[in-house]
């Protein structure tokens, strides 16, 4: 049995991107391994959010969960500034981490890019996001593409920790799914699909109802040539398009080439989105019943006693291995 450890940010609601880069495969660990899935709010406040908002989207987040078939018998879901002991580690990961490993981050270097006041916190974000991890003695993190310089940095910071002080922390290893990893924009297709992002035409909410998700799909951005073949470099629209399509209805790149073949991309668009209603439907029925439930809020209770029980008994070791403790 191994541990496995994701999150994601309550920065707007999730889309088919995080879906079928992360969430999707969540599911099919939790037969077998101790697994805890986070709310990481704390993440999110690294670039302004509006209180309100951010406390709906962690609930929301937090039924999409269950909606998408994470079994609270099996798995521990919680909110992640419910259990203090991140944001302590987080400390610790900070005073371990170099200001130069930190500012290569391209994830910072994209979102600092042209901003004013840009946040302390969106610079330092990755030693908590190692926290998160290293905290629960993870052994797989499952994740989309974007994740991979922080998964490696959460690696580097656990290998120096166990080396300078107490080999106590587990290395993680990294796992990022062979298709679907990196979900693109569907207006702009050489960027990333993003919940966050400004212009909504560009991601598929996973809770966009069935109008919205064929209007976005047949908006999609694709080319001239109508022709429906996979070649992520020249035809990056259309590529993503059959990603999409290929992992919501299970059919092979090669199996929606042939079915359509001489025919334009006014009929593939509405395959595309059918097969995204017919995935997204029953979630979104799941996630309705849960989102106002009492049950809701009982799993994360649990799920944070849990959480503080476990992350707990590392902060200490941790804590110890540096002298933080008192000696009495
Ligand atoms: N476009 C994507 N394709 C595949 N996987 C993706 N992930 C994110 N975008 C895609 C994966 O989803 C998980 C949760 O991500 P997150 O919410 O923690 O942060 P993120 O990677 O920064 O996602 P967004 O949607 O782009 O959020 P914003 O807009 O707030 O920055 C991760 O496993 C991630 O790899």
């Amino acid at each position: 049995m191994s541990v496995i450890f994701s999150g994601v940010k309550p920065t707007g609601f999730p889309t088919l991107g995080n879906y079928l880069g992360a969430l999707k495969h969540f599911v099919t660990y939790q037969e077998e391994n101790d697994c805890y899935f986070c709310v990481v709010n704390q993440h999110a406040i690294t670039v302004p959010q509006d209180k309100l908002e951010l406390r709906d989207n962690s609930r929301k987040l937090a039924a999409l969960y269950l909606a998408i078939g994470i079994d609270p018998e099996k798995s521990t879901l919680f909110i992640q500034s419910e259990v203090p002991a991140h944001a302590k580690m987080g400390w610790i990961m900070q005073c371990i981490s170099y200001m130069g490993e930190l500012e290569r981050m391209t994830q910072f270097k994209d979102k600092a890019d042209n901003r004013v006041g840009v946040s302390a916190g969106l610079l330092t974000y990755p030693p908590l996001m190692a926290s998160d991890i290293l905290l629960y003695g993870t052994d797989i993190v499952p994740v989309g593409d974007d994740q991979k310089q922080h998964l490696e940095l959460t690696r580097n910071l656990a290998e120096r920790f166990n080396k300078q002080y107490n080999d106590i922390f587990t290395v993680p290893d990294v796992h990022i799914p062979k298709i679907g990893a990196r979900i693109m924009d569907l207006g702009t297709p050489d960027k990333k699909m993003s919940k966050s992002d400004e212009n909504s035409a560009g991601y598929i909410s996973m809770l966009d109802d069935e109008k919205t998700i064929m209007k976005k799909i047949k908006r999609a951005t694709t080319d001239s040539e109508a022709i429906v073949k996979y070649d992520k470099e020249n035809k990056p629209g259309v590529s993503n398009l059959m990603t999409i399509y290929s992992l919501c209805s299970g059919k092979s790149i090669n199996e929606i080439e042939d079915m359509y073949e001489g025919k334009g991309y006014g009929d593939f668009k509405e395959g595309v989105a059918l097969a995204v209603i017919e995935s997204l439907k029953p979630i979104q029925e799941r996630y309705n019943a849960l989102i106002n439930s009492d049950e809701l809020d009982d799993i994360l209770d649990r799920g944070a006693e849990k959480a503080n029980r476990v992350a707990n008994k590392m902060l200490q070791k941790a804590e110890r291995a540096m002298g933080l403790e008192r000696k009495r």
